[in-house]
């Protein structure tokens, strides 16, 4: 069974939790009017630009949108929720100066959806150099996942078991839970969307946190237009990854608004 959590509960017994199973689930974390929000700020969106990322990978009946903060208000509420950043920091924090967005995607599994190949999202890095954990991934629902309508599935267990569904001993569980909670997985743990065989889409928002030193999954510099970046409070600005990491990695010389030399 994924391990479950309260939100408000303690930050430390869900880090051991995340360490041991390689998933976890917070219930109840994003009000409503939060939800409804972001998901009206999003549904022409998925109109506009959602197929574009269609693929083997991704599905055909599945609709995504990239570059997140720039579509909603509402994202910097999902995106800067306390509680995940202490726990991305309490598992990234040991092995960077400072943590980092590596990509925010919002994701609407369509009715007729197949499964996904069971993935580990941080096979993007050479992960067989680095003896520890280079992201962490905060999946949040935004409607209520069921078995049915394509909960996402997680292979408790087997993070850091060399990123291989077959070297998982034991079955995928769906991460079942009401909207506006969010399941939290190590990068190394192998996971995929479920198939959707309700006749509803089942939406989520996933943001994925890394080591501040690596290069970002997505690229915030080119995908946010310079406005959307300013407009964000200084702590998202960071988030985003508009800071150096220390005192020589990704310094921007003009140095505008102090976030680029030692953050
Ligand atoms: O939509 C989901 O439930 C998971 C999607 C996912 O794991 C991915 O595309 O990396």
């Amino acid at each position: 069974m994924i391990p479950r959590f309260e939100a408000g509960s303690d930050i430390s017994a869900w880090t051991e939790a995340i360490l041991a199973s390689g998933a976890i689930i917070v219930e109840d974390v994003a009000p409503d009017a939060c939800i409804d929000a972001f998901n009206a700020d999003l549904q022409p969106e998925y109109e506009r630009v959602g197929a574009k990322f269609q693929n083997d990978f991704n599905g055909y009946l599945t609709r995504r949108v990239g570059g997140v903060a720039e579509h909603s208000e509402e994202f910097q509420y999902l995106f800067m929720q306390p509680e995940v950043l202490a726990l991305a920091n309490a598992v990234l924090g040991p092995h960077c100066n400072v943590i980092q967005v590596g990509s925010t995607t919002a994701i609407e599994i369509l009715p007729g959806e197949a499964a996904q190949v069971l993935h580990a999202d941080d096979s993007i890095y050479p992960t067989e150099y680095f003896p520890f954990e280079m992201q962490i991934s905060a999946l949040w629902a935004l409607d209520d996942f069921t078995e049915e309508n394509g909960a996402t599935r997680v292979i408790e267990g087997s993070h850091r078991s060399g990123q291989h569904p077959g070297n998982a001993t034991r079955d995928s569980l769906p991460a079942e839970m009401p909207r506006g909670s969010v399941a939290l997985y190590l990068g190394s743990t192998l996971h995929g969307g479920g198939a959707n065989q309700s006749d509803r889409p089942r939406r989520a928002l996933v943001n994925t946190y890394t080591l501040g030193w690596l290069r970002q999954e997505e690229n915030q510099y080119l995908t946010l237009p310079t406005d959307t970046v300013a407009a964000q409070p200084e702590a998202v600005r960071r988030l985003l990854g508009f800071q150096a990491h220390g005192p020589h990695l990704g310094v921007w010389p003009e140095d505008p608004d102090g976030l680029w030399f030692d953050s």
